[in-house]
């Protein structure tokens, strides 16, 4: 059953112990007009990635998806993710998490000197809204907070494997003013992203559905797309045409 509990935080919340995904609740109550509703879980029994795989997450995690209905246009989306990235990080450096972005939407903790990476959260973002203007559109973050590294896919971490367990109200609390702050400062996210993102200055693969780019990625734009440089161009890559990126 959903608890709802007060946070100091700008949102109200819908607190669930267990539900099939936050995402889905989120896009019910936006259906019925609800704005500024973070649906929180500590457990999801359908837990959803990007381009349909699956998400991993046991109770001890924090899954949150954040309803609004922001005033922009579908363009301007991807920098509400990069936005939820940038608080994500941020709560979690704060818990003492060496954490850092990987583009598009990962919130990765740096393995070793070559680049690799474990994965500590990700987000998934979904919206409605016409060509001109977003109706509602929902950040979905889910951050591997209290759980042990072996409840979680090979290549993940969690805040407890890295730092030690966290207070995840208070986690959720730091979290969701950092993206009120940004959604209402969008100039701000991308200079905060690029502070810290560990793609930029790599040289990394993009896989696309208009095939494989391999290059240094250089920057984002300021809507959020990567830029590669390979050999003989310069290839600007939405965040939603990427399938799959890795340093290499
Ligand atoms: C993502 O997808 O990284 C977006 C994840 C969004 C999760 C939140 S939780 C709250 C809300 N409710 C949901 O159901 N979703 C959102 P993607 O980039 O497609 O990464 C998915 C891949 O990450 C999977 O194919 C696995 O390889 C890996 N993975 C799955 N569970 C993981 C976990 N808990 N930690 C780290 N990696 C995981």
């Amino acid at each position: 059953p959903a608890v709802e509990f007060e946070l100091e935080a700008p949102f109200s919340i819908e607190y669930h112990d267990s539900v099939g995904n936050t995402n889905d609740r989120a896009r019910e109550l936006a259906g019925e007009g609800e704005t500024d509703v973070a649906v929180l879980a500590n457990e999801q029994t359908g837990g959803r990635g990007r381009l349909d795989r699956e998400w991993t997450a046991p109770a001890g995690g924090v899954w949150v998806s954040v309803v609004t209905r922001p005033a922009i246009t579908p363009a301007q989306a991807p920098l509400y993710t990069l936005a939820a990235s940038v608080a994500t990080a941020t709560a979690a450096r704060e818990a003492g998490v060496d954490a850092r972005i990987k583009w598009p939407n990962d919130v990765v903790v740096p393995a070793g000197d070559d680049g690799d990476y474990r994965k500590l959260a990700g987000i998934l973002t979904e919206m409605e809204g016409q060509t001109d203007r977003v109706d509602w559109l929902v950040p979905g973050i889910g951050v591997n907070a209290n759980l042990d590294a072996d409840a979680l896919p090979e290549g993940a971490t969690s805040v407890r494997a890295e730092a030690g367990d966290v207070d995840r109200r208070r986690f959720v609390q730091r979290l969701l003013e950092g993206f009120d702050r940004y959604r209402r400062d969008l100039e701000a996210v991308v200079p905060a992203w690029r502070e810290l993102a560990l793609t930029i200055g790599q040289r990394v693969r993009v896989d696309r559905p208009a095939g494989e780019i391999v290059g240094e990625a250089i920057d984002v734009t300021e809507s959020g797309a990567l830029v590669v440089e390979t050999d003989d161009e310069r290839v600007t890559i939405p965040a939603g045409d990427c399938e799959h990126l890795r340093p290499v």
